[in-house]
């Protein structure tokens, strides 16, 4: 099925120059970058995006890293885009992800995994919502 998701270089990557590189991945899969902007995020984003974490211990150390500094928010479409971009980034822990996924290339633990991809249909729904409220009327 066509789907789009969304992917976001966290302050980590964004810092290492790793942007162009982790883009290309994304092409190299036969995958499609569309809606790519770069942003400071602002807090209440964040913590909209990760309502669902806010009572785990690293809440707010997740909150001071995402918006330490810029990130670069894209979509993502192809077909089976959501599951297929969750295997091409690996597992949240970098140590623990399969080889060759970018967060097993580039994460450096984690906390600092270097990419947010949706993980499901409907939270690529709603996040593409959050983070890119220009291409909604409402
Ligand atoms: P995901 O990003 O792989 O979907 P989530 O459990 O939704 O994983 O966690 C969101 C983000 O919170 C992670 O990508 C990582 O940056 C951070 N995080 C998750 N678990 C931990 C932890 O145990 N310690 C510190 N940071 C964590």
């Amino acid at each position: 099925m066509e789907e789009r998701t969304l992917v976001i270089i966290k302050p980590d990557g964004v810092e290492r120059n790793l942007t162009g590189h982790l883009l290309k991945e994304f092409e190299r899969n036969d995958l499609r970058i569309s809606h790519l902007k770069t942003m400071q995020p602002e807090m209440a984003l964040v913590r909209k995006h990760y309502a669902e974490l806010a009572d785990k211990p690293f809440f707010n150390d997740l909150l001071t890293y995402f918006t330490r500094g810029p990130v670069v928010v894209f979509l993502v479409d192809g077909r089976n885009a959501v599951k297929r971009v969750r295997e091409l980034v690996g597992v949240t822990d970098p140590k623990a992800a399969r080889l060759n996924t970018l967060r097993s290339l580039y994460g450096i633990d984690k906390s600092e995994n270097t990419i947010h991809a949706s993980d499901s249909f409907e939270s690529a729904e709603r996040e593409i919502k959050l983070w890119f409220k220009e291409l909604f009327n409402n």
